[in-house]
């Protein structure tokens, strides 16, 4: 039986269940010794001009070496935005705040010390003045009512427009029996890893940098902190420790980790720094963040035939990846449905708030968010239940790709297929009995089934082109393996998986072969990890570097043999080489790199991005005299194509379920009026933890995509892509029947009880 499709447990899991991760904060290194502390002062305010920074009392205070303030980093190029061409490449942020602060949390100043805990004391002897201005926290105005701009040189707080909004058809719902439209809110979230952000730094007596950094994609960290600290990426080696989490916010670097880098050459000393969680929650980039306008019609029988999706999106305080979130929204607005007309534009806009970036999903689930309200809000008006317009409205199946009016080319799909898996795991029909019981007898605690259908996007191209990743296989004489790839595991398991894909080729067994990763001297080149695409990308390029391997070998062993290449077969059991009839006429693979170094680098190129897809079921129960919410069941068919390791396959479904979940019934990052955090501590930010969520039932389906040898799909997102808009729905379909067509994510039980209220009120909730 082949390895594949195996649940292998993760190799990577005893070390971190004994001694426990090396993350960056632990990381021990002669090249680190003696290295002093960074402590980042940060702005208070939302918005205001800086009159003055005084550091002198601070530089005096016990342990400190030195203090810097955005003065001294002026020769240091700010944080442009990603695609200057897409987003307003003026709405720059400097690494340290210069003139204007605009966000609660931008950091202003650093404060070096010899101990570490010396830093937060002597930042409070800083005294910083600032002249307020307007805060700009609510979006619609930020856009169209501005109370004050971030970058007035600009004359607008709008960063990026995506589609043409004058050209939006007038006549786009005519002929349509019923229209419904709403504003509703996909709330900004924090990606909450359980590793903050962190650094080392070290210079070289040559110049170059070596900087440990929890990151995504060591190679991409390269690239991004060079730009900041305007060197040659070939001068900076970055080392990718133990990674406690990320979930799409640790990609590329930081102004954070520019800063520090430059501290260690400035001082000519190492330098450390790890964020406080209060730090982690003001300053790391959050995501979501959008306002979104939807319009659906179609006809009283379920057929929808027009779909309007209007984006506001919340860049933060500066564009980072939060201003091109739209555009991937705007990709998957139709999601898996057959909409005839559909049209999607986008704004996106800078606000005096924590800069927007990838959250686990990054604007796949904010698509599939609307569109499945918009079903939901449909079928609430025509009185169908929400399955019959589903699948009324989904694509039939397809084997060929299939091209939407937004330009995306979705490999393969049995959109039907998956929602009536889903329906029937969860005993829908039996479901819809004990509602109705329970409706009729007026019961305090009403049940709720929400229901999401989805298709996403997952290892979508890289800007260089084509999506691509490389690996390298060697075989060592003592018959071991190592393998180098470009991705960057940091909780995926790539460890156990890459090791599978390569004992399924050689023979070699999973726990003699080494997976490396994330030391950009040893892969230079990488794509990292995120998007779902590792698995698509780098797991068939180990495959196929194994394949490649085996090539060369056979070429040797034969030479060895003196047979014809031809003759020879690979024997897996053995991990060698055999001659066609005559077994004792073998050579080892082990043999062939005692002769002669046995190793392959290659590139795997894919066609495409592919699109897994799936149905999510979640089953609520509602108080409807206090509101609170509890979640009964998620049931969810998340295909992804041929699965290699359902274990972690599974174990990517459950984090990404729960995390999806949580969006919809707890988390949510808020200011006040004044732009101030009011969620800046896991005492205020409502985290979900395992108490919240019941154990979540998974069914199987695979459909293989073509674009791989494998068939292999991205998981690592689907989670949270079906189950947000899945539990909004139950919610909401728990109190349907008392009057209430919507409640905005996060339905936290003041909300739900507040659209009971205002639907017991008679006002449509
Ligand atoms: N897999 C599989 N069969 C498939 C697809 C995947 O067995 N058909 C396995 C893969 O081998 C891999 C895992 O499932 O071990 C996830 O693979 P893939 O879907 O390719 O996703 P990536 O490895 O690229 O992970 C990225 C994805 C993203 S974008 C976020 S965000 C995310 C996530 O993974 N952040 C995470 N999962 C996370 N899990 C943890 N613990 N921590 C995070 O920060």
């Amino acid at each position: 039986m082949s390895i594949l499709g195996t649940r292998v447990l993760r190799t990577e899991d005893p070390g971190f269940l004994t001694t426990g991760g090396v993350y960056t904060d632990d990381v021990v290194d002669e090249r680190l010794a003696g290295a002093c502390h960074v402590f980042f002062l940060r702005s208070p305010i939302a918005h205001a001009r800086i009159r003055s920074v005084d550091a002198s009392a601070a530089r005096e205070a016990p342990g400190v070496i030195a203090v810097f303030t955005g003065a001294d980093l002026a020769d240091l190029p700010p944080l442009a935005p990603p695609i200057p061409d897409l987003v307003d490449g003026r709405m720059t942020q400097p690494l340290l705040a210069r003139d204007v602060v605009r966000y609660v949390g931008e950091p202003v100043a650093i404060v070096v010390t010899e101990d570490r805990y010396q830093g937060e004391d002597a930042a409070e002897l800083v005294s910083a003045d600032y002249d307020p201005l307007p805060a700009v926290v609510d979006l619609a105005g930020a856009a169209d009512d501005p109370p004050s701009l971030l970058f007035p040189e600009t004359g607008t707080n709008v960063t990026a427009t995506f589609g043409d909004a004058a050209a939006l058809r007038a006549d786009l719902f005519d002929g349509c029996e019923v229209v419904v439209s709403r504003t509703i809110i996909n709330q900004r979230v924090a990606p909450a890893p359980m590793e903050t952000r962190a650094a080392a730094a070290a210079w070289g007596d040559d110049g170059r940098l070596t900087a440990w950094i929890p990151n995504q994609g060591a190679q991409g960290t390269r690239g991004a902190l060079a730009t900041m600290l305007a060197i040659d990426p070939a001068s900076v080696r970055i080392i990718t420790p133990d990674v406690g989490g990320a979930f799409g916010a640790k990609f590329g670097a930081d102004p954070e980790h520019a800063v520090v880098c430059w501290a260690a050459r400035q001082l000519g000393r190492p330098a450390r720094w790890a964020e406080t969680r209060n730090e982690n929650m003001i300053a790391m980039t959050h995501g979501r963040a959008q306002r979104q306008t939807i319009t659906i019609g179609g006809s009283r029988d379920g057929t929808v035939t027009a779909y309007r999706l209007e984006i506001l999106q919340d860049s933060g305080a500066y564009p980072r990846f939060g201003a091109l979130l739209p555009a991937l929204t705007i990709l998957m607005a139709p999601g898996p449905y057959a909409i005839s007309r559909a049209e999607a534009v986008a704004r996106s806009v800078v606000t005096t708030t924590t800069p927007v970036g990838a959250y686990r999903g990054a604007g796949r689930p904010e698509a599939t968010a609307a569109v499945e309200r918009a079903i939901d809000l449909f079928a609430a008006e025509i009185g169908l239940d929400p399955s019959e317009v589903r699948r009324k409205n989904l694509l039939p199946k397809f084997t060929e790709p299939h091209r939407t009016a937004f330009g995306a080319l979705y490999d393969t799909g049995d959109y039907v297929a998956a929602l009536d898996a889903a329906l029937d795991a969860a005993g829908y029909a039996s479901l819809r009995e004990e509602q109705a019981r329970r409706r009729a007898a007026g019961d305090v605690v009403q049940l709720g089934i929400g229901l999401a259908s989805y298709v996403e996007i997952t290892g979508a191209g890289a800007e260089s082109g084509a999506p691509r990743e490389n690996a390298s296989v060697e075989v060592h004489s003592d018959g071991s393996a190592t393998i180098l790839t470009g991705t960057s595991p940091h909780g995926q398991g790539h460890a156990t998986v890459w090791a599978m894909l390569a004992s399924g080729e050689l023979g070699i067994p999973v726990d003699r072969i080494t997976v490396k990763w994330g030391d950009t001297d040893l892969v230079p080149e990488g794509g990292g990890t995120g998007g779902s695409r590792s698995a698509q990308q780098g797991g068939v390029a180990v495959q196929q570097a194994s394949r490649e391997l085996l090539d060369v070998a056979r070429e040797r062993a034969a030479a060895m043999l003196e047979a014809n290449p031809a003759d020879l077969i690979f024997e897996p059991e053995r991990s060698a080489f055999e001659v066609a009839g005559d077994p004792e006429a073998a050579v080892p693979l082990a043999k062939l790199a005692a002769e002669e170094r046995l190793v392959v680098r290659t590139v795997f190129i894919a066609p495409g991005a592919t699109f897994p897809f799936g149905a999510h079921v979640a089953v609520v129960d509602v108080d409807t005299e206090t509101g609170k919410v509890v979640l009964r069941r998620v049931v969810t068919v998340d295909d992804a194509g041929t699965v290699i390791n359902p274990l972690l396959a599974e174990g990517q479904r459950h984090g990404g379920i729960a995390q999806g979940a949580a969006q919809a019934f707890l988390e949510e990052v808020i200011y006040d009026a004044d732009g101030n955090p009011l969620t800046a501590s896991f005492a205020d930010y409502a985290f979900l933890s395992a108490t919240e969520v019941p154990s979540f039932e998974l069914a199987d389906m695979a459909t293989p995509t073509s674009y791989n040898p494998l068939g292999v799909k991205g998981i690592g997102e689907a989670g949270t892509i079906g189950a947000t808009p899945a539990v909004q729905n139950a919610i909401v379909d728990a109190v349907a029947h008392l009057g209430v067509r919507h409640i905005d994510l996060p339905a936290t039980p003041q909300r739900v009880w507040q659209a009971l209220g205002e639907a017991t009120a008679g006002k449509d909730a």
